[in-house]
């Protein structure tokens, strides 16, 4: 008996389809630029809110009742039947876990490594049957009271060395169940107060962490990819891995810009006063793109709301930038996504994911359009086009402001402006969407 009986197989019925629990656009047989949308899109479901989360806000507790909640292995095993049942009906290609979501919680670091191991065989066991592969693993070093003053940032060498612990436990594992990719989301590293906080200090032990996640990854033979989180908030006031930029200034800090990319979520833009666009495209200029957790936020609300996508045009920008950063190469297409908390029943699950599914194939495909067209690149590239001419590229190779200055006196440089043409470009995008 499945949570989810009664529940058939999702099929791709095309866009006249009416039916709310079939794909209308996400076809992952469809060749879309060379690939099947399977290969471009990358999807990939969330063991911790998909399973885990109990419907919590922060003035309310659990709403949802699922049948394999609860603090024991058995559950987990249930916790683990109901997912692979889910994965069936939906068809996705991958899946991602925290330790947290899919063990119960020891009373030591001893038990929760048995725990982990212990459920990491039975979900290999379940994979060998057929089913999602692993996108990516990650430790949760946020929720256990522990943590609360930060994991690698943690004034208390004793929790530094619990976290680093449990990370070797969660590349294990990743390793174990074939990941692609592993995550680092540090949601405690990061400050409620300045009044009691050393940053230089923490940001020293932020990088000796993430050098040792990097050496041990090697080490064990991960061919994955490491990849960070940034988000600028929430649960601290301020967070160390604010936006891609600042990712990218601390990596270069401890040279691990050529060893760690960034999954960037969307919400997580949006909360850095930033588009999802903005995100992937810094990401891809610094050649550190790598995954996207592809929820959004609610603009009203200022917190992370982790909706589940509906919006089209957004999610086309956003894959247009997927895109023109040469696609994924080990990264994919996370729901990082909850349900509202009012959406209690199994077939809410499959509606949320099924639609989600469908809007980013709609988006992929108006964003590949795009691209194919050509008409943004052409517009681009003539914005440029300047730099090609003449001695302008001795500008930026051998000029000093001397030789400059003399140059533009001789020759009455004299600039004229240009028109930067946005409307125009905002029309073609329309045209694909
Ligand atoms: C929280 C983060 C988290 C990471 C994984 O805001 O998005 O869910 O994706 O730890
Ligand atoms: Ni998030
Ligand atoms: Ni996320």
């Amino acid at each position: 008996m499945s949570y989810f009986d009664g529940i058939a197989p999702a099929t791709f019925q095309g866009p006249d389809s009416t039916d709310p629990l079939a794909y209308r656009h996400y076809d992952p047989a469809e060749v879309v630029m060379g690939k099947t949308m399977e290969e471009h899109l990358r999807f990939a479901v969330a063991w911790w809110h998909s399973f885990a989360w109990p419907g919590t806000d922060p003035f309310g507790g659990q709403t949802f009742e699922r049948p394999w909640f609860g603090d024991t292995m058995d559950l987990a095993r249930a916790k683990a039947d109901a997912a692979f049942d889910l994965f069936a009906i939906l068809g996705q290609p991958y899946f991602c876990f925290h330790d947290a979501d899919i063990r119960p919680e020891g009373a030591n670091f001893a038990e929760n490594t048995r725990n982990l191991e212990e459920i990491v065989d039975y979900i290999a066991a379940k994979m060998e049957t057929g089913g999602p592969k692993l996108l990516w693993g990650t430790a949760n070093l946020f929720s256990h009271r522990r943590y609360m003053s930060g994991a690698a940032t943690n004034p208390d060498p004793d929790v530094f060395a619990f976290a680093a612990a449990t990370v070797k436990t969660c590349l294990d594992a990743t390793l174990k169940l074939g990941g692609e990719n592993y995550v680092l989301w540090g949601g405690r590293e990061g400050y409620e107060t300045l009044l009691n906080t050393d940053l230089g200090k923490e940001r020293q032990q932020a990088g000796r962490f993430l050098t040792m996640v990097v050496d041990y990854a090697k080490k064990i033979g991960f061919n994955g990819t490491i990849l960070i989180e940034p988000k600028p908030q929430e649960p601290s006031k301020h967070q160390y891995d604010y936006d891609v930029a600042t990712v990218y200034g601390f990596l270069k800090e401890f040279g691990l810009e050529g060893e760690v990319k960034v999954n960037i979520e969307q919400g997580h833009a949006i909360l850095a006063g930033h588009s999802f666009e903005h995100e992937l495209a810094m990401a891809a200029s610094m050649a550190i793109f790598g995954s996207i957790d592809m929820n959004r936020n609610d603009y009203q609300s200022g917190w992370d709301t982790d909706q589940f996508p509906d919006n089209p045009r957004e999610v086309a920008l956003a894959y247009y930038e997927v895109i023109r950063a040469g696609g994924f190469t080990t990264g994919g297409t996370n729901f990082d996504a909850k349900l509202r908390r009012q959406s209690l029943d199994a077939e809410d699950l499959v509606a949320a994911h099924i639609g989600a599914m469908d809007v980013c194939a709609r988006g992929f495909k108006a964003a590949a359009a795009m691209w194919e067209d050509g008409a943004l690149e052409q517009a681009r590239a003539a914005r440029y086009v300047g730099w090609s001419r003449g001695d302008a590229p001795a500008l930026l190779q051998e000029g000093t402001l001397e030789t400059i200055a003399e140059c533009v006196l001789r020759d009455d440089i004299n600039p004229q402006p240009r028109s930067g043409r946005q409307e125009k470009l905002e029309n073609v995008v329309s045209q694909f969407i």
